[in-house]
């Protein structure tokens, strides 16, 4: 279906579009439809644009990227859906490599979302080696001995708490882009972007070219000063406070 250029939801809706042709494709998994409603609900509360607290988030996020030694990006079906080409630019801006991991995890699917990748000139790792995460019992478990395995920081966008929680006990920094800051991902990560990945995958590769060239020790102290529980009870508040605030069509 085309949304006419003048619907005042038009992003929204095309977002709805995308997510249906990717499940339709074997792309997103069936849950990713509800997945993505869950965070809509979220995008509707904070006027589905980026928030003031959202840019220092990112802004924090792309200083730890930068002064990481191994980042590695993590896709899923509803992030190839939503910004395959996003994310192929960041992880070249970082420069950070690209590894999918599944929640509902099938060889259809990985090669699928590899191919997604190829297309935009990335080999995807994760799709065939594999390495465990201690202590995580669902498929997400399966990580690249290259990839993940070995990274210090990993960005990681629409995923559950566990592996947020147990990539940490690996030692690993964690980024998480969710849209619920109070979701146990955006708790347990070091720093959560409470924003659509749609706006904040762009978003951070624009800060990664804009602080690429300052030195470490100031991108350390961006991420030193950063205080993630904080920083999720003012995108909380914003939420709370915000309800009637903002007229919808
Ligand atoms: O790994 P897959 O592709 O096999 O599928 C896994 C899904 C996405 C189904 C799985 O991870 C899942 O069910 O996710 P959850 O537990 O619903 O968590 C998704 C989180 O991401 C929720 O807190 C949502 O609010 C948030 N979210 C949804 N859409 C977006 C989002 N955050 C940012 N941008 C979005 N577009």
């Amino acid at each position: 279906m085309k949304v006419p250029k003048s619907h005042p939801r038009r992003k929204s809706l095309e977002e709805h579009e995308r997510i249906a042709r990717y499940f339709r494709n074997g792309i997103v998994a069936p849950a990713g439809m509800m997945a993505h409603g869950r965070g809509e609900a979220f995008d509707y509360l904070i006027g589905e644009r980026t928030t003031e607290e959202a840019k220092r988030q990112a802004m924090a996020a792309a200083a730890l990227l930068l002064t990481a030694k191994r980042p590695v990006i993590c896709v899923n079906g509803n992030t190839t859906a939503l910004c395959a080409k996003e994310i192929a630019e960041l992880s070249r801006a970082i420069p950070a490599s690209v590894e999918v991991n599944l929640f509902y995890r099938t060889k259809k699917r990985l090669g699928l979302i590899e191919a997604e990748f190829r297309k935009l000139g990335i080999r995807v790792l994760g799709t065939k080696k594999t390495a465990r995460v201690p202590g995580l019992v669902s498929k997400r478990q399966f990580v690249d001995p290259d990839g993940v395995f070995a990274a210090d920081a990993a960005l990681v966008m629409l995923e559950d708490g566990d592996r947020t929680e147990f990539l940490r006990k690996m030692g690993k920094k964690v980024i998480a882009i969710d849209l619920n800051p109070l979701s146990r991902t955006a708790r347990n990560a070091d720093i959560a972007i409470v924003d659509n990945v749609t706006r904040a995958v762009p978003l951070l590769a624009k800060f990664v070219r804009k602080l690429r060239k300052k030195k470490r020790k100031t991108l350390m102290n961006i991420v030193k000063k950063f205080d993630n529980i904080k920083s999720l009870e003012e995108s909380e508040s914003r939420i709370r406070g915000g309800a009637g605030r903002w007229k919808r069509g």
